[in-house]
């Protein structure tokens, strides 16, 4: 596993998550959603930016939701990153002291522009080296390239980290950045069945394209890093915009030497 997820940047696990933690994932969104279950402190819960506008009506509230930041504050979602087969991928690509941060309920609604352009997820960490920092993608749909499934470019984490901003697209999504200069031309569609797993590196550049069916198209996602990393931020609580990923680190497994959960 290791040797392929070093050599292409990613790597998928086919029916990782059991069906009945995807059904629990998918009850506890809708309800935080629609307001029965109020969102854990510094939770973060983004409307798509068509529907924040009035654009774009959702058929309910839940569907015009893109995002949820920060989601391992909440006691059922947070079940994903402390998932022990989850966990045992992680420790044998990075090692066995780990941090959880960056964690996402990731929806992409129909009817509007949900895509992610192309980018490197290291822009947002402050730890190195770059190797030691994995993503992990779980699709809680069927997900498809008529929904907008997960696109990667083989190999580019080999590359260097290139400039990002936001696109030149009518509707910015907040903090959907990408990559300027990229060639999409190889780029790989990962069709996923519910609880199949991406395995990525910090560095390969990835997005996803539009929802083009009546369905939501949902995931889940956190990064994890090896807790013996430098912070190359020196420990400022650097910010993009409210998001800053400090706020969500957790010791989901091993031993934290640096003390970087104590400090967040
Ligand atoms: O779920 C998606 O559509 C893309 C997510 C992604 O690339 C990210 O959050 O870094």
């Amino acid at each position: 596993m290791k040797d392929e997820y070093f050599e292409k940047g990613y790597i998928v696990r086919r029916g990782l998550i059991p069906a009945h933690l995807i059904t629990e994932l998918n009850q506890r969104f809708v309800d935080v959603a629609e307001g029965h279950v109020a969102p854990a402190e510094n939770m973060q819960v983004v409307r798509n930016v068509e529907i924040a506008k009035g654009l774009v009506t959702p058929k309910t509230t839940a569907h015009g939701i893109s995002k949820m930041n920060f989601i391992q504050a909440d006691p059922v979602l947070r079940q994903f990153s402390n998932y022990g087969p989850l966990l045992d991928q992680v420790t044998e690509l990075i090692g066995p002291d780990l941090i959880s941060m960056n964690s996402m309920y990731l929806n992409k609604p129909p009817h509007v522009d949900g895509r992610h352009p192309l980018h490197q997820d290291l822009i947002y960490f402050p730890f190195r080296p770059a190797d030691q920092i994995v993503g992990v993608w779980t699709a809680l749909d069927r997900t498809t390239r008529e929904n907008g499934c997960l696109v990667m470019i083989p190999e580019s984490h080999k590359g260097e980290i290139h400039p990002h901003d936001y696109p030149d697209w009518e509707h910015k999504n907040h903090l959907f950045i990408g990559v300027k200069d990229v060639d999409p031309s190889g780029r790989v569609h990962l069709e996923m069945e519910p609880g199949d797993t991406a395995f990525f590196h910090s560095k390969i550049i990835h997005g996803s394209g539009f929802n083009r069916t009546e369905g939501m198209r949902r995931a889940i996602a956190v990064h994890f890093a090896n807790s013996r990393c430098e912070d190359v931020w020196a420990g400022h609580h650097h910010k993009l915009d409210k998001y800053s990923p400090r706020d969500d680190y957790r010791l989901v497994r091993g031993e934290d030497p640096n003390d970087y959960v104590a400090i967040r």
